[in-house]
């Protein structure tokens, strides 16, 4: 606190000399920023005082009517979404500075981080996103949008989409593979043909009638836990695939068994991560996305009941329905091991 006093005084005289220059909006934000900065000032000092000195232990005060303030700047033409669930957004975050006692160089860390996060985004790396999954919100608002929508309990569960989706993956025919080019030089050949797996099912309604002509959009890593995209020595499009299902609502398809995997810790979320003392690992997953007609798009992933990692995701996206346990597979050339499993769809 004895260093950060000189720093914040130095912040604040140089964002006062930027309010005499500026206007407009940039004056907005230096005023919003120096009086942020002379109430942190102020308060920590007579902080430290009360507290160090007296030992009195009282709590400091920080201005009660400032939150209802920013709140009651939103104007009457508003989006109206927004003008709903703005209030207790200003409200949780400023409750969450107060309670920390958030520092100037706190916040600016905060907002280099999340600068950070978006520049490293691309269409093939989403570190704002993964942000979110490791913080666990992808999950809670997947959780929250499913039981908003749900129409019957009977539907498979979700589970949150992830980064490393791709919207246009290649139809196959039933009973083909989303395994391209598996080549004995490949390093993770051997592991393939071990992990080599069958998967069918149907698409079913939750009055269980099958329903024909849904589309299965199915997705997973190689055996060395990477996304095709993230993975130059992959094809395009690797162990990615969409499916029609028939007449009797079925799919087929090759795959493979899914390997644990970390999710990319190179960047600002794997950093925090560190900071957390987290592992970065989720249990061996396929991600898949079913749609039909008439009917809710379910999103969601299946989770090899043999990983270690099952019980303890970095991503929060674990639900026991979604564990399955794949069975060996007999007489077929292309697939050591079989799962079924059907897909129930809620009714829009
Ligand atoms: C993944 O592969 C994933 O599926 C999720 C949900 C988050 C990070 C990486
Ligand atoms: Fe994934």
């Amino acid at each position: 606190m004895g260093q950060m006093i000189p720093d914040l005084a130095a912040a604040a005289s140089r964002a006062s000399a930027a309010k005499i220059k500026s206007n407009g909006i940039s004056n907005g934000i230096s005023n919003g920023i120096s009086n942020g900065i002379s109430n942190g000032i102020s308060n920590g000092i007579s902080n430290g005082i009360s507290n160090g000195l007296n030992g009195a232990g009282k709590k400091c005060q920080y201005d009660p009517t400032f939150t209802q303030k920013v709140i009651a700047a939103t104007g009457p033409n508003a989006n109206p979404r927004l003008a709903q669930i703005f209030p207790s957004l200003v409200r949780h975050l400023h409750d969450f500075a107060r309670e920390v006692n958030l520092t100037v160089g706190e916040w600016s860390a905060a907002v280099d981080f999340l600068n950070e996060c978006g520049q490293m985004s691309t269409d093939r790396r989403n570190e704002t996103q993964l942000l979110c999954d490791i913080l666990g919100l992808e999950s809670l608002v997947d959780e929250i949008t499913t039981k908003q929508l749900a129409t019957s309990t009977t539907q498979t569960p979700s589970a949150i989409l992830g980064p490393f989706y791709r919207s246009d993956a290649p139809f196959f025919p039933n009973g083909t593979s989303i395994v391209q080019d598996l080549s004995p030089s490949l390093p993770w050949y051997d592991q393939a043909l071990e992990d080599s797996a069958f998967l069918s099912g149907r698409v079913l309604s939750t009055d269980g009638e099958p329903i024909e002509n849904a589309v299965v959009d199915v997705w997973h890593t190689a055996p060395n836990g990477l996304y095709e995209q993230q993975d130059a020595e992959q094809p395009e499009m690797n162990f990615r695939g969409r499916f029609r299902t028939d007449q009797g609502g079925r799919y087929a398809l090759y795959a493979l068994r899914p390997v644990a995997y970390p999710i990319p810790d190179d960047g600002p979320a794997g950093r925090l991560l560190g900071l957390l003392d987290r592992h970065p690992n989720r249990p061996g997953h396929i991600h898949f996305i079913v749609s039909a007609e008439g009917h809710r798009t379910l999103t969601t992933q299946l989770y090899d009941s043999r990983d270690r990692w099952v019980g303890n995701d970095a991503v929060f996206a674990v639900k026991d329905e979604l564990v399955v346990r794949f069975e060996p597979r007999e007489g077929d050339g292309q697939a050591r091991w079989e799962l079924g499993y059907d897909f129930v769809l809620g009714r829009c």
